[in-house]
């Protein structure tokens, strides 16, 4: 086995910071040494990799994406093989996916299903939520076998009738179940029906451009959807975990909830923190999609409105911890062919963003603005997701006996995100075209392999493993 030295950089971990050099061997690390040190000075490594005057952190762990996953007439562009290596290039080494069961389909099959995408073309090591789009008898039963499959987590959605929508009496059933057994419950936390019948007022008024997607998709519909999780959470006793959030008042139940003591969590993403109705979602900059541009912002739960203050609802819940992490909720469209299906009615627009490339660099934007701390940083994207996610200890820190997943990150770096400069994503367009980022991902190691340096990408789709996940940590 090759031993690697990562050596002078600042070791970042959720509680504080300090000089040292990581030393790896194999797949792990083996010691953290204050460098200076007799036994640092005498260590000896196959390879040296000088982080002097950067940061050294555990890698980047995007708990929610959604690789070719089949929605709204098409199939999310980054395939496990494309949107890994994005992954990789941005400074993440771990994803958790969600493997989809439908209504009517074996939660079993929906599973393999997902394996079989995954195996073997994984550039970074993965795991799997399970997408509970049905639930009856069959599939309830069937979320007894999850925990032996190494999925702690499964989600449910409040929208998208005739998709994946679950009624009330339906999470219900589900939420006892995932109490007996431990599993953590995930909720996409939007009222479905009420939304669904907004867009086609709106659609029939005429109303039928992109903008009209967050109109239709108002923040009472994400407020409602997630107080009623929260109260069927509560009399279950299961523990919730919220995702995407984006509504300032949805996150006033979250705070609620938690100061009453209830084990309810929540995510955003960073569209939620940095883009916004009026500017993204109303945009004509470019002149091939004119009205139409604003449909590569076109996701669910939507951009809202600046002026409303929700960006900064969310950037203030993540120093609070009423938000604990953000995941980007990567779900890939292209614009020519698949974006274009809604061209004339929002409704169609395929749902989804692509960050998964840019969401260490933009969390840490929040660093250099000093909204968030070095510290919170990495714990918002990589130590409490391994935590949440029954992976912390061998994800998510920097200690020895932990797998060696490490980023060298440079804060005097400088990256500038564009579909034709850094862009790795299976995209025609960035929804992040433009944006210049203090701070640059400089090395990427996985499982003690370097993924990325030099500007260069050293890994192998395959080299990820499946992990299988423990129950939530964050719990006792
Ligand atoms: N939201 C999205 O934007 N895309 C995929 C599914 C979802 O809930
Ligand atoms: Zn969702
Ligand atoms: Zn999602």
């Amino acid at each position: 086995m090759s031993t690697l030295l990562v050596k002078g950089g600042t070791v970042v971990s959720s509680t504080g910071r300090t000089v040292a050099d990581v030393l790896v061997d194999g797949e792990q690390v083996v010691a953290v040494l204050a460098p200076g040190s007799d036994i640092a000075a005498s260590v000896t490594a196959d390879k040296v990799v000088d982080a002097t005057g950067k940061y050294v952190i555990p890698g980047g762990i995007d708990a929610h994406t959604h690789m070719q996953l089949p929605f709204g007439g098409t199939e999310a562009s980054d395939t496990f093989e494309t949107g890994t290596i994005a992954a990789a290039w941005g400074g993440t080494t771990s994803i958790i996916d969600f493997a989809v069961q439908k209504y009517g389909e074996r939660v079993e099959d929906g599973l393999s299903a997902w394996h079989e995408k995954a195996r073997g073309n994984c550039a970074v090591d993965y795991g799997f939520h399970q997408i509970i789009g049905g639930v009856d008898e069959q599939s309830l039963k069937a979320m007894e076998t999850l925990i032996d499959e190494g999925i702690t987590s499964y989600k449910m959605f409040m929208a998208y009738p005739g998709v994946f929508y679950a009624t009330d009496d339906q999470i219900l059933r589900a939420m006892q179940k995932a109490r007996e057994l431990g599993l953590m419950t995930m909720m996409h936390a939007e009222n479905g029906p009420a939304i669904d019948v907004l867009a086609e007022q709106l659609y029939n008024a005429g109303k039928t451009t992109p903008y009209f997607h967050g109109i239709a998709r108002a923040w009472q519909m994400e407020e409602e959807a997630t107080h009623r999780a929260i109260m069927l959470a509560n009399l279950t006793e299961a523990p919730l975990y919220v995702v995407h959030v984006s509504a300032k008042q949805a996150v006033e139940q979250l705070a609620t909830a938690r100061d009453k003591g209830q084990n309810v969590f929540g995510e955003t993403c960073p569209q939620y923190l940095y883009l916004s109705l009026e500017e993204q979602l109303g945009a004509t900059g470019d002149p091939t999609w004119g009205e139409f541009e604003g449909a590569k912002w076109v996701c669910s739960t939507p951009l809202r409105s600046r002026a409303e203050g929700h960006q900064d609802a969310m950037w203030q819940a993540l120093r609070t911890n009423d938000l604990q992490m953000v995941s980007t909720d990567h779900c890939p469209f292209c614009m020519k062919d698949q974006k274009e299906l809604g061209r004339g009615d929002f409704r169609a627009i395929p749902n989804g963003i692509g960050s998964i490339e840019h969401r260490m660099d933009l969390l840490y934007q929040g660093v250099v603005t000093g909204e968030i701390t070095l510290e919170r940083w990495v714990e918002l994207t990589s130590t409490t997701p391994a935590r949440m996610f029954g992976l912390y200890g061998r994800k998510g820190v920097i200690q020895p006996g932990a797998d060696a997943d490490i980023v060298v990150y440079d804060p005097k770096g400088h990256t500038s995100i564009g579909v034709d400069k850094t862009h790795h994503m299976n995209m025609d367009h960035s929804a992040w075209e433009g944006y210049e980022i203090d701070g640059h991902v400089d090395v990427v190691i996985s499982r003690g392999s370097v993924l990325v340096s030099d500007g260069e990408f050293h890994g192998r789709a395959g080299h990820g493993q499946y992990l299988k996940r423990g129950l939530t940590q964050y719990l006792t």
